[in-house]
Parts: structure tokens; C-alpha cells; sequence
């Protein structure tokens, strides 16, 4: 498999996180690429132009981290990061839309950062601010167990990636049960492999 991969990209820490997870990383080749810049290669597979793409073994593209993930849930013999139904499955995924919502927001902010600061963007970057607010704030409420399933993994990039980007902006403050349990989960070994530099 061949995957398009940008390293301070959340989505594709992710579907790094998921392959490590479930043992597969040896099955898959990183193609370096800058999605901003809309590389043909990555067009071919992936008409929106964005990574993480996955190219199987038959040839077939897929994205977006979702179906990435969930596709790789099938491979191998690890236990799934998808739970097959009920109430744990949906709790998993809300989760996961919870985490892919902050990455979201977060990577619209940074991407508006070099521009200037007029009163459209302010507005949108304060929109994006408050939304991953609130996400903490519910999480803070809810918190994950383990990292165990795909919900908590994207929460865990989602917050490995905050770190990153907007380290001068403590997300901590005020959410302890948020704080401790990604002191945990970032100890994992596949986030510890796959932490940004
Ligand atoms: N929903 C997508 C989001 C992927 C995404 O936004 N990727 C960004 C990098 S972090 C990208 O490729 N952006 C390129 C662009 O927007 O042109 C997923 O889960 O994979």
C-alpha cells in the first residue's frame, strides 16, 4: 500500500497511529507530499487534494482518514479500532467526529495565520477558536478511557496536534480530567513514534 503523507498533518498522524495500532506499518510505503501545493500524483488518487490518501494493494484510493482507518480495520488480526455495533460503536464514532472536528478547526486556523488579520478572517478564526473550546470543554466532561478505539485516537492527535501548533495556548487550563488522560495516552507507543517534530 502507498500512502500520501504529510508528517504535521493530524489526520495522516492518525491513520499512522491506526497502522502502528494494528501492526501494519510495514505494509504501507509514505509518499512525502504537500497537498497545498495540488501534485498531480496526489490529484489522481484524490481529487480534494488533501492527505492522508491510501492506495491499496489493488490499486483502489481511499480517503478520507475515516474510511482509511476503518479499511485498515479489516487487515491483519489486531483487535479493530471500529467496534462492530451498538452503542460502543457509537460512541467511538462520535468521538471521532468530535477529534476530526477540533483537527478541522485547528488546521483552518493555522492555514489563515500568515494572512492578514482582517475582519472576515478574525471573525472565522475566532469562530474555529471557540468551536475547539467547546469540544474541550465536552471532552473534559466526557473523557475517553484508553486509547483503545478510533474515537480516542483522533481526540489524542487532535490534542498531540493543538500541542504543536498552538503551544503558547494552554488547552490544560481548567480541563484536568482532559489533561490526565492525555498524559496517558500520549505515552502510548504509537503516539510516541508518530509525535511531531
Ligand atoms: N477529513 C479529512 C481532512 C484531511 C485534511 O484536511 N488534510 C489536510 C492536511 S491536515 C490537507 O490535505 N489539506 C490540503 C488542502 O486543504 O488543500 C480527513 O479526515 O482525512
Amino acid at each position: 500500500m502507498q500512502l500520501f503523507y504529510s508528517s504535521g498533518s493530524p489526520f495522516v498522524r492518525k491513520v499512522m497511529v491506526a497502522l502502528l495500532m494494528r501492526g501494519l506499518e510495514e505494509r504501507v510505503d509514505l509518499l512525502s507530499t504537500n497537498p497545498h501545493e495540488s501534485p498531480a500524483a496526489l490529484l489522481q488518487q484524490n481529487p480534494l487534494s488533501k492527505v492522508p490518501c491510501l492506495v491499496t494493494v489493488e490499486g483502489l484510493p481511499l480517503f478520507d482518514s475515516r474510511v482509511i482507518c476503518e479499511y485498515l480495520d479489516g487487515l491483519g488480526t489486531a483487535s479493530p479500532l471500529f467496534p462492530d455495533s451498538g452503542s460502543e460503536r457509537t460512541g467511538a464514532l462520535l468521538l471521532q467526529a468530535l477529534g476530526d472536528g477540533v483537527m478541522d478547526a485547528a488546521v483552518a486556523r493555522r492555514m489563515q495565520q500568515p494572512y492578514p488579520q482582517d475582519e472576515g478572517r478574525r471573525h472565522l478564526g475566532g469562530r474555529n477558536a471557540a468551536a475547539i473550546g467547546r469540544a474541550l470543554d465536552w471532552l473534559d466532561r466526557n473523557p475517553p478511557e484508553r486509547l483503545r478505539d478510533i474515537g480516542a485516537v483522533s481526540v489524542a492527535c487532535a490534542l498531540g496536534y493543538l500541542d504543536f501548533r498552538f503551544a503558547d495556548e494552554d488547552w490544560r487550563e481548567g480541563r484536568p480530567a482532559l489533561t490526565a488522560w492525555f498524559a496517558e495516552a500520549e505515552a502510548h507507543p504509537a503516539m510516541v513514534a508518530t509525535r511531531p517534530a
